[in-house]
């Protein structure tokens, strides 16, 4: 009882003793700070001033039309690796019109399309390992894309068929694949951000040399979770990289009802790490500035935030109507100039590494790709009932087991109710 008693007033006053020298250093002591800020009787020293700071720049390098403005910014990426960039991105934009169409001709339930974005996904996933893990919100899935994921496998998860990885327990376009290291999509938003910095600590702990990028929208960068997120990353130095895709719009609240002062990327200073303001429509700066980024993370152990200006072209998703509130004629701006797509391609020819033949031929074997792969998803089982079950518990709890066992009965006793046939 004495020991414990030593115990509990020795470490209260461990406690103490932390707390005095927390308060010294931040300056809040009689004495003299050691370290930290300094005292002053001016206050305009003292006072965070909203005009004090010009609104941070974006970097770019390419110019709208796709000319390289500063040669020393080229990455000098082999055009292998651009031509491979653009491929992808236009199997993005054409997947994206199919499957668009394919949800209003009621064959999927829903459905969003990245158009406009797809530079955000395609320079980031090229500057990053390939086993760095991917936490991402729901549009970007250019990222999966560029590590292999096929148009085939989009589809099936779209379709939720027998082939989907989620086994149909997910809505359209929430991907995720444990062999391209992309976790799968959660819906309600910021739900990846914590998680990402957990993730990361533990690579660190484990002595690993890759990193976690979390992506994540200028509306889901308003909740909660976000400052949880970013604080425990910078304070327990986790190897991760905050990508946020500032397009401007949160499903019909724009930026300016979103969030006051100059957007995310000035926040970093606030979380004590480095931040980046890149075009998110010139895919070669955002390959730049996330290389950048990786190596820092990697390099120091610390975050980075990363904030991608960019442009939603389409409706949120096939929920939305965005003719409602964004103004079109703003919308069409964006689309005849700053088509990352479009962007990319100006680039590419310039070099003489793109012409008419090489698109007419890529977009004819895209879209057939694409339609083959619709005919065949629509016509693949569902996955298996069982399924509704599994992969949450390595052992299912007792409660989990006799709700199945309701469900089989259930399923048996109405089978015209319960049509299993189409299901694995
Ligand atoms: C916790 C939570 N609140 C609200 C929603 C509804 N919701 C879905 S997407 C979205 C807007 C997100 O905007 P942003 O993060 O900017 O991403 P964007 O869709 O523009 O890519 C909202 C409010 C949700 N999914 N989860």
């Amino acid at each position: 009882m004495a020991a414990g008693a030593a115990r509990l007033v020795g470490r209260l006053g461990l406690l103490v003793g932390r707390r005095a020298r927390n308060y010294g250093r931040m300056g809040y002591s009689d004495s003299a700070p050691s370290r930290g800020p300094e005292y002053t009787t001016d206050l305009a020293e003292a006072t965070v001033s909203l005009t004090s700071k010009q609104p941070l720049p974006v970097y770019r390098v390419l110019s709208a039309g796709g000319e390289m403005l500063d040669p020393s910014q080229d990455p000098g990426l082999p055009g292998e690796t651009v031509v491979r960039m653009y491929e992808k991105m236009v199997g993005l934009c054409q997947v994206d019109q199919q499957l668009y169409k394919a949800q209003r001709m009621g064959l999927i339930s829903f459905y969003m399309t990245s158009y406009g974005e797809e530079a955000t996904h395609f320079g980031s996933a090229a500057a990053l390992h390939e086993k760095d893990m991917v936490y991402a919100q729901y549009r970007e899935p250019g990222v999966l894309l560029w590590r292999g994921f096929s148009l085939d496998q989009m589809v099936d998860q779209c379709f939720n068929n027998r082939h989907d990885l989620a086994h149909g327990r997910q809505m359209p376009v929430h991907y995720g694949s444990p062999e391209h290291y992309f976790q799968f999509i959660s819906s309600p938003l910021a739900t990846q951000m914590p998680q990402a910095p957990g993730y990361a600590h533990g690579l660190k702990q484990a002595g690993s040399d890759n990193c976690v990028i979390v992506y994540f929208g200028d509306g889901a960068a308003q909740e909660g979770d976000a400052h949880a997120a970013m604080n425990f990353a910078a304070t327990l130095k986790c190897p991760v990289i905050f990508f946020c895709r500032n397009n401007g719009y949160a499903i019909s609240t724009p930026v300016e009802e979103n969030y006051k002062g100059d957007g995310l990327a000035q926040r970093a200073l606030g979380y004590g790490m480095e931040g980046y303001r890149v075009d998110g429509n010139d895919v070669l700066a955002v390959y730049n500035v996330t290389k950048k980024a990786r190596e820092l993370v990697v390099d120091e152990g610390a975050p980075v935030l990363i904030e991608a200006m960019t442009y939603r072209l389409g409706s949120h998703s096939t929920s939305d109507d965005q003719t409602g509130y964004q103004d079109m004629s703003e919308v069409k701006d964006w689309r005849e100039r700053y088509f990352p797509r479009d962007r990319l391609r100006g680039y590419l020819q310039s070099q003489g590494l793109w012409d008419q033949e090489k698109e007419d031929e890529l977009v004819s074997v895209t879209n057939e790709t694409i339609r083959s792969a619709i005919k065949r998803a629509r016509a693949e089982k569902k996955p298996s009932l069982e399924h509704m079950f599994t992969d949450v518990y390595d052992v299912p709890p007792l409660r989990l087991r006799r709700q199945k066992e309701e469900v089989q009965a259930m399923v048996a006793k109405y089978p015209e109710h319960f049509p299993t046939a189409s299901h694995e």
